[in-house]
């Protein structure tokens, strides 16, 4: 369910290539976010279970000198009305990031991707990059509040039928009118 994150990316890697900004725009791919102890599970609690790869890079950055301003995650931003909303970690740890995104989301007319609503604290990449690296990371990810991830979720039904260009459209000119007012 990662896919629709990666599209994202590599459109936007097209358009910084094509058209630089004035900060440096670092691309990471974290693997094994999804592969942790079952929900529900007959076995004790196992704590830190998931997102494997956010983890081990956050204790052991691919340079000992890296920094970065701010992190923004993507997780599952492709889906047909697709409702973002402010998700609990990511106001916690980086609530101007959150606003600015959201801001910028709303001047380019997408607020009704990036909706005025609260979400609760999400299990994700972000969360292991704010506690263990210290980067402040928010997370898009469409968690609906009646709804949730939605019935396709973790389902062979989560496939294309499910995507909607539009907005894969809104996140990425989103993300790349954040990247290029920096
Ligand atoms: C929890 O529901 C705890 N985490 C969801 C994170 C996730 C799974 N994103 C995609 N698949
Ligand atoms: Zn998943």
């Amino acid at each position: 369910d990662a896919g629709s994150g990666v599209a994202v990316l590599m459109e936007i890697a097209r358009a910084l290539k094509a058209q630089p900004t004035s900060i440096g725009v670092d691309l990471i791919l974290f693997d094994a976010e999804d592969y942790g102890q079952p929900m529900p599970s007959k076995y004790p609690h196992m704590e830190d279970s998931y997102c494997l790869g956010s983890q081990y890079w956050s204790k052991n950055k691919h340079r000992a000198d890296y920094v970065a301003y701010y992190g923004i995650l993507l997780d599952m931003v492709g889906g047909k009305n697709a409702q973002f909303c402010r998700e609990a970690f990511s106001m916690q740890y980086a609530p101007s990031i959150v606003q600015q995104v959201w801001a910028s989301a709303g001047e380019l007319g997408y607020g009704n991707y990036f909706m005025d609503c609260d979400a609760g604290g999400i299990t994700d990449d972000h969360y292991y990059v704010n506690k263990l690296a210290q980067i402040p990371m928010i997370d898009i990810i469409d968690y609906r509040p009646n709804s949730g991830f939605g019935a396709f979720w973790h389902t062979k039904n989560d496939n294309i039928d499910i995507i909607d260009k539009k907005t894969l459209k809104a996140v990425g000119q989103t993300l790349l009118k954040v990247a290029y007012n920096q």
